[in-house]
């Protein structure tokens, strides 16, 4: 049976929403995970989260205390008030919600709201790969590429609440494609997954292909388009992290997310490629899995409450 102060975190991201309860300690429980609804917009996403989060909360037993409820979402997040300010077409409709409001009056509850890169960030620096450093560039690969940036121990927000949106770094291989955000040539638009599957559609025309584990497969069985597929993105997203660690020179750079976790297909590359474009002091930077893996976002969410 449960005891103690719990919270709920929840993780928003382009694909899934992710719940579970989380003790202070960092300890998970009672995890679900639901699609994101494509069709309905925001009001449908909300609809998700409340259903999710009131499912978490009858897990509590009886003498346990819940604190409050913590979301990481996609979006750039005015974390102070909860609102979400911008979106890219990962989350349609998301540009402008009050969440933390919103939310709060359907649950009853205390809820708080940051951008997901930052939770993650959060989670992984005080439980995971980034414990006892102080300055760190988090990162997470996943359907968009987000990250949250420590220094001085501290998760730095910028002045408009943009700090750490990695995605959105310039990258000479994606000038000709459009990224999420309505731009192009983004990093996300050449190394989030669903930029690498399209690439690997046109390239060997295999339209039936729409999940990167299964390039991830074939790589893995020698075939050589898809492993040249997730080495150009894992490349591209590498000098991209080169520039940022030149610029900050952190201690650590922490990279999660579902693509990071097909493996060395995609480490390696990204990794020759930091190292490669990286000043003498910079490129003796740590570049380090994201330990708590899809946990990480969650137990940052929760940490907010
Ligand atoms: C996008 C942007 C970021 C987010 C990143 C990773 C939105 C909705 N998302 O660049 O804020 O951190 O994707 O998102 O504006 P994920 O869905 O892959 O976790
Ligand atoms: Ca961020």
């Amino acid at each position: 049976m449960l005891t103690g102060r719990w919270a709920i975190g929840v993780d928003v991201g382009g694909t899934k929403i992710a719940t579970a309860l989380v003790s202070e300690g960092g300890e998970l429980t009672a995890r679900t995970a639901v699609p994101t609804p494509v069709a309905g917009g925001a009001r449908a996403v909300l609809a998700a989260i409340e259903a999710q989060a009131r499912h978490v909360a009858g897990q509590l037993a009886t003498g346990t205390v819940l604190v409050g409820l913590g979301i990481g979402t996609g979006g750039v997040v005015d974390h102070s008030r909860g609102v979400v300010l911008s979106a890219t077409d990962l989350l349609p409709g998301w540009a402008g919600l009050a969440l933390a409001d919103e939310l709060g009056q359907r649950l009853g509850t205390r809820v708080y709201v940051d951008n997901d890169g930052n939770t993650l960030a959060l989670g992984e620096h005080r439980f995971g790969a980034g414990r006892g450093l102080r300055d760190v560039i988090y990162a997470t690969v996943g359907t968009g590429i987000g990250g949250g940036i420590v220094l001085g121990g501290r998760l730095r927000r910028g002045a408009s609440h943009s700090a750490g949106e990695l995605g959105h770094v310039p990258a000479p291989q994606a000038v000709c494609r459009r990224c999420s955000c309505g731009r192009t040539g983004h990093v996300e638009a050449a190394a989030a997954g669903p930029a690498m599957t399209d690439d690997y559609r046109r390239r060997s025309g295999d339209m039936t292909v729409c999940d990167l584990r299964v390039i991830a497969e074939r790589a893995g069985e020698g075939d050589e388009v898809a492993a040249a597929v997730l080495a150009g993105g894992a490349s591209t997203f590498g000098q991209a992290l080169a520039g940022l660690v030149n610029v900050v020179d952190p201690e650590a750079v922490v990279v999660g997310g579902g693509v990071a976790d097909i493996g060395q297909l995609f480490w390696a590359p990204m990794e020759e490629a930091l190292r490669e474009s990286t000043l003498p002091g910079p490129s003796r930077v740590q570049l380090k899995p994201a330990l708590l893996g899809t946990a990480a976002p969650l137990v940052g969410a929760a940490m907010l409450a």
